[in-house]
């Protein structure tokens, strides 16, 4: 079971945990008597018409659509506009690598990291962890290390980096780009596999597993998303895990695409493959060189590969505005320099079943704001119990909701938390509006928890949800 957990200060310098588990500070000593019940009581969803953003759309596929985020963007207010309007997960592009987060030897530094993951996550928004272990963006430091001292670096960068997020990444790109281009099927030389050997990335693996245990672990890499030797030397690695309990999850395809290196034709059968192994696949940093009808035409193809495979769960692009990308002249992504949505932007909204040109601008005032609320009793004890609600925006963002809990006497609210409750003057309908999350992109969700005493049924009446 996921804790209810709470924003925390981060320490400075520190890798502490960013999260405590909420309960216990709560309820004490009375947590290890608590019986877990899941009761959910969905609410109808008030939004009306067909999803007009990229998350919204990617939500009613099950999935989600990220974009890769630089820190000194988010003083931008079109890119964060873009943003929160569009995306439903955030991949910092450069801030947490190792270069980033640990500079020198045991020093962490997680503030522009942490710029990326209070944004997304104050929206709603899912993180995804990019990288722990890679041979480039490494400090000096790491490669000057002998063997042992570089084991023990490497399993000590893992342990704190994933402890500072513990409980808040879906997934972490534990180990990236480790196979050698073109057909030899060989590791790539880097400081790991010179002196640790093959065995360095199972290492890794294991040590991810026990910091993070909630997080999924993926393999990430380039140059592997149709069927070749380099994808081929990365699939014998994933079956063999899988085959000797190796903790690994999901396999990243990093999906840049340009003229020489076009959308695979075996693009689809590639990540099913991958995904029959037992392994989620995800699109991790999508962007394709081109303009026009060409690059639409692409973009489409690899969202409906993605769609085809149950067990591919998300795409992110790397970057918002061509100007951004890491290879701007190529103009690879969705949205021009101005944030004007491209045609391949359109191709990937209808390919996701979205409707282009739905006019939705979103944002402050939009009269399609709307959310819907969810209740779930999260845990429950003798004489109380905890209170979920989840709070989902429809297909246009907002910045505001506000939800009725009405209890029924002799049930009382102890305690509110991620939500401001206001109360009627006979005590038993609370009002609860946002603290910190009131700004949800299209599709994102949140939740504020409540503990109650005085009896444990019946369960709360959640009105429907208002958003603005
Ligand atoms: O987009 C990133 C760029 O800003 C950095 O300068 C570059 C440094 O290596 O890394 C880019 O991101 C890479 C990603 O982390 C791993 N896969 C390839 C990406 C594009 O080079």
């Amino acid at each position: 079971m996921r804790m209810i957990r709470r924003r925390t200060r981060t320490r400075a310098g520190g890798a502490g945990p960013r999260t405590r588990g909420r309960l216990r500070a709560a309820l004490g000593a009375t947590t290890t008597a608590l019986l877990t019940v899941t009761a959910l009581a969905a609410l109808p969803q008030t939004t009306a018409h067909a999803a007009d953003t990229l998350g919204a759309a990617a939500a009613g596929q099950g999935r989600y659509f990220g974009a890769a985020v630089a820190a000194n963007h988010l003083g931008e207010a079109q890119y964060v506009a873009t943003l929160d309007r569009e995306f439903t997960s955030v991949t910092a592009e450069n801030e947490m690598k190792w270069d980033a987060l640990e500079p020198s030897r045991g020093s962490f530094s997680f503030s522009r990291a942490d710029q990326i993951f209070d944004h997304a996550k104050s929206r709603g928004m899912d993180v995804r962890g990019h990288t722990l272990v890679w041979h480039s963006q490494l400090p000096g430091w790491v490669s000057g290390l002998g063997a042992s001292d570089l084991r023990s670096a490497m399993n000590n960068h893992i342990t704190q980096v994933m402890t500072h997020y513990k409980g808040e990444i879906h997934s972490w790109d534990v180990v990236n780009e480790a196979f050698q281009d073109g057909n030899s099927g060989a590791r790539r030389s880097s400081p790991f596999q010179d002196k640790l050997g093959n065995g360095f990335i199972e290492e890794a693996f294991r040590t991810a597993r026990a910091a993070d245990p909630d997080a999924k672990l993926c393999y990430n890499d380039y140059n592997t998303d149709g069927v070749n030797a380099k994808s081929n030397a990365v699939y014998t690695m994933v079956r063999d895990f899988k085959s000797r309990g190796v903790p690994i999850d999901c396999v990243g395809f990093q999906s840049h695409f340009n003229p020489n290196s076009p959308v695979p034709s075996d693009y689809r059968a590639n990540l099913q493959r991958f995904a029959d192994l037992g392994v989620d696949v995800q699109i991790t940093e999508l962007d394709i060189e081109g303009s026009g009808q060409a690059q639409a035409t692409d973009y489409g193809n690899v969202v409906r590969a993605c769609l085809a495979v149950t067990r591919c769960t998300g795409i992110t692009v790397w970057g918002i505005p061509d100007k951004y990308s890491w290879r701007s002249s190529g103009t690879p992504l969705l949205f021009d320099d101005n944030y004007n949505k491209k045609p391949a932007y359109d191709a990937v909204l209808s390919a996701l079943g979205g409707t282009p040109g739905g006019g939705d601008p979103g944002g402050p005032g939009d009269p399609d704001a709307a959310c819907t609320a969810t209740y779930s009793t999260a845990e429950q004890w003798s004489g109380g119990y905890n209170g979920k609600v989840t709070i989902t925006a429809g297909s246009a963002p907002i910045t505001g909701w506000s939800v009725n809990v009405t209890m029924t006497p002799p049930q009382k609210v102890l305690t509110v938390w991620n939500g401001s409750p206001t109360w009627d003057s006979g005590g038993n309908v609370m009002t609860v509006r946002p603290s910190w999350n009131g700004s949800l992109a299209a599709g994102a969700s949140t939740s504020f928890g409540f503990t109650v005493n005085g009896g444990t049924a019946p369960p709360p009446q959640v009105s429907a949800c208002t958003a603005s």
